[in-house]
């Protein structure tokens, strides 16, 4: 942990980064006809700061046995993780044009290891996190010093396999463990409120033995703040409940349950590249 805090020269570049990442996403789900592209909306921010900020890694080898770790366990989400790989340099992106349109694709509808870059195969809700303890325990073991950051949806949180894990980490001793909640109050069909409530969240994983802070998970400076505190408590694993808004960005599908799977009709397209600066669907 250090003790430092972003300029605003950093929030503008951050700002720049997730412009680019999302405008990236909304043409390359336009282009396919089909992707979770609110869920890959929210993220934005959060994943623009771990890999501009916070993670160790090397793009160029992308399995340097100390680097930092990130399983997005709702692996819907990869967009935002397919979009920052290919800006930081993990591979080229001219590649993500393959993006659910052709068959031997690098890049599904959710995250595989083949992608240079992603650490697990994601998509079955309630276990990716459950991989990020074991390689966060495998750092203790293995006398090293990465750290493991793992992004949960909310509806995830439903999942009794989450709870398993929840129960385990602390036992594990594993302060090297950040887990992200991507809190956007919304799932496949519906509020998390209406379908299966999971508050009282904050005080649930606290009773569990975590160390939890909560945060608006668009605001650069609150992630970076959280995220560079952790472990919020020795030897105590570290949850961040990120308030979100589903489809950040694309102003008529925020935090709307349709735009959970689906992607902008040709209106919507003029609409958000007038809001945006999309241009066309193939320009860079
Ligand atoms: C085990 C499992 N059950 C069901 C699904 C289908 N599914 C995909 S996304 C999703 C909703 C997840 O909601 P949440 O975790 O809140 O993610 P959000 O999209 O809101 O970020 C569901 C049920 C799945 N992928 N895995
Ligand atoms: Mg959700």
């Amino acid at each position: 942990m250090t003790n430092t805090s972003l300029t605003l020269n950093e929030i503008n570049e951050l700002k720049e980064t997730a412009l680019k990442m999302r405008k990236t996403a909304i043409k390359m789900a336009t282009k396919a006809g089909e992707a979770h592209l609110g869920p890959a909306l929210d993220l934005t921010e959060i994943i623009v700061t771990l890999y501009s900020k916070i993670m160790n890694y090397r793009a160029s080898d992308p399995k340097w046995p100390k680097r930092d770790r990130l399983i997005l366990s709702k692996g819907h989400g990869c967009l935002a993780l397919y979009t920052i790989l290919a800006e930081k340099g993990f591979y080229e992106k001219e590649l993500l044009d393959t993006f659910c349109t052709q068959l031997d694709t690098l890049f599904g509808g959710h995250p595989e290891v083949k992608v240079p870059g992603i650490e697990a195969n994601t998509g079955s809700l309630g276990h990716g996190f459950n991989i990020g303890i074991g390689m966060a325990k495998a750092a203790q073991i293995d006398n090293f010093d990465y750290k493991v950051y793992t992004i949960l949806g909310d509806g995830e949180n439903q999942e009794g396999s989450i709870w398993e894990g929840a129960m385990a980490a602390p036992n594990l001793n594993i302060d090297n463990l950040i887990a992200i909640v991507d809190r956007n109050h919304l799932q496949v069909s519906g509020r998390t409120e209406k379908i299966m409530n999971i508050d009282p969240l904050k005080n649930k994983w606290e009773s569990f033995g975590w160390a939890v802070q909560e945060i608006d998970g668009h605001d650069f400076s609150q992630i970076y703040n959280a995220l560079n505190s952790a472990p919020f408590k020795p030897g105590k694993p570290s949850l961040i409940i990120a308030n979100t808004i589903k489809a950040k960005g694309l102003s008529f599908a925020e935090n709307k349950v349709e735009w959970h799977h689906k992607v902008p009709n040709e209106e919507e397209y003029r609409i958000a590249d007038k809001e945006l600066g999309l241009g066309g669907l193939n320009d860079d």
